[in-house]
């Protein structure tokens, strides 16, 4: 069998660029290793930047989102018992985000894609990518107890940061840059309104929390935790208790609980990988680099990359050209980093690190301060928040 451009992974990023090749008449094939309803099954991001909606709006995936998302004007950084808006929309001279959960969009990149009859192949063993670094690249795949071969012009490594598509590249061919924080995110779901309206960072002496929410009636929250915490060592009750103290007493007060429906730990790590193109390879997304969740950047760096690497599929395959190509890893390259050194300043000042002490807590407290009040920094973290132009 035989397709221009094999994808490996069926996460929004794998997802997005079927659907906007698939929307250009350039055929694909996506091979992911789990079922949809596994991948369905994940709750992760929560916050779109206007560029990846508008590229939601190009791949014909948007109508829901448009109707159920939440645009969001601004949001609240909490410390030192009060808390400050962050005029996100005044600030960027009229930019917002858009709340609504990755689980929702995925299921509409799905839903196009099973509309268009663009073939997704779940729950395929061991996908391998073949040498990519020649003219003709192919991936191999198990199912129901035969080897697939399926050749192609160019692969797409859409899988993730535990994916095969990194792993394949030899050693010397790639750099890691890496940062692994020594904390982690209790993160849960619950079926009750939001605590506000808008999303709350909260920095505290306990550890940092963020009440954010995937409609007026669902919300998300999360509390920084050690690493080393078990999921069931925290009973709801313990959870709510641990959030209303890190929050200034008019959140607390107001916030309303009910049985979590979800509860999970997740890592923080920074991570980039160099270059993102080897021969006739692309990553793409979390396969190049991971950020922690603090900046709300890793799906739309994920949608920044399919932007670049669909026009440069595009130009190929209607321009014979192969300058958009040529130029991806740098292109990307140069976005990732800028929202990885955000994402690490807005971790760094929000969060208790195991080292430091009260000296260390009043620093972040006066950096807060002068970001709230300074319309200069407002201004730059208003700007990296609602997303950097691609
Ligand atoms: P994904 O979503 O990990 O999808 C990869 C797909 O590849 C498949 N796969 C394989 N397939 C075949 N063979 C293999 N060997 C394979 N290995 C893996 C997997 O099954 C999967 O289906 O990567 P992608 O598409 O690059 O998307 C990236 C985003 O998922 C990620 O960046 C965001 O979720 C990060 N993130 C956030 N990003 C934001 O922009 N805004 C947010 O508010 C935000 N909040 C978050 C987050 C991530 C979080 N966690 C859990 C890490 C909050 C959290 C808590
Ligand atoms: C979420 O709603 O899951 C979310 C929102 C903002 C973040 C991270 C996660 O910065």
């Amino acid at each position: 069998m035989r397709t221009q451009v094999a994808i490996i992974g069926s996460g929004p990023s794998g997802l997005l660029l079927g659907e906007l090749l698939t929307g250009a008449g350039i055929d694909n094939i996506i091979f992911d290793r789990v079922s949809k309803d596994y991948i369905l099954g994940r709750v992760r991001a929560g916050v779109l930047e206007e560029s990846t909606v508008a590229l939601l709006d190009q791949a014909n995936s948007s109508s829901r989102m448009h109707a159920e998302g939440l645009p969001h004007d601004g949001f609240s950084l909490a410390f030192d018992g009060r808390d400050h808006r962050i005029d996100l929309y005044g600030l960027t001279g009229g930019k917002r985000v858009m709340v609504y959960g990755q689980t929702e969009l995925t299921r509409d990149l799905m839903d196009g894609r099973e509309r268009s009859g663009a073939v997704t192949v779940y729950e395929a063993g061991n996908v391998q990518p073949h040498d990519f670094g020649g003219a003709a690249p192919y991936v191999t795949y198990e199912k129901n107890g035969r080897t697939h071969r399926i050749d192609c012009d160019f692969i797409a490594g859409c899988d993730g940061f535990h994916g095969a598509s990194r792993k394949a590249v030899p050693d010397n061919a790639i750099r890691i840059f890496e940062k692994v924080y020594p904390f982690g995110w209790l993160g849960i779901l619950a079926e009750v309104a939001p605590v506000s309206h808008e999303l709350i960072y909260a920095n505290h002496p306990r550890g940092f929390a963020l009440c954010s929410m995937r409609s007026m009636t669902r919300s998300r929250y999360y509390i920084q935790c050690a690493l080393d915490e078990k999921i069931e060592d925290w009973s709801d009750q313990r959870f709510w208790d641990e959030l209303r103290r890190r929050l200034p007493a008019h959140h607390a007060e107001a916030l309303i609980t009910a049985p979590s429906f979800e509860k999970s730990i997740a890592p923080l790590r920074s991570f980039v990988a160099e270059p993102m193109r080897f021969g006739r390879m692309f990553l793409v997304g979390d396969a190049a680099h991971i950020v922690p969740p603090t900046g709300a950047k890793g799906l739309n760096l994920a949608a920044s990359d399919v932007h670049y690497l669909f026009s440069g599929l595009r130009e190929y395959y209607h321009d014979r050209s192969e300058t958009g190509l040529d130029v991806y890893s740098e292109r990307a390259l140069a976005r990732v980093w800028k929202a990885v050194r955000f994402s690490w300043w807005m971790t760094t000042m929000m969060h208790r690190f195991p080292d430091t002490g009260d000296f260390d807590q009043k620093i972040q407290e006066a950096e807060l301060d002068y970001l709230t009040h300074s319309q200069a920094a407002s201004t730059a973290l208003a700007e990296n928040y609602v997303g950097l132009p691609f």
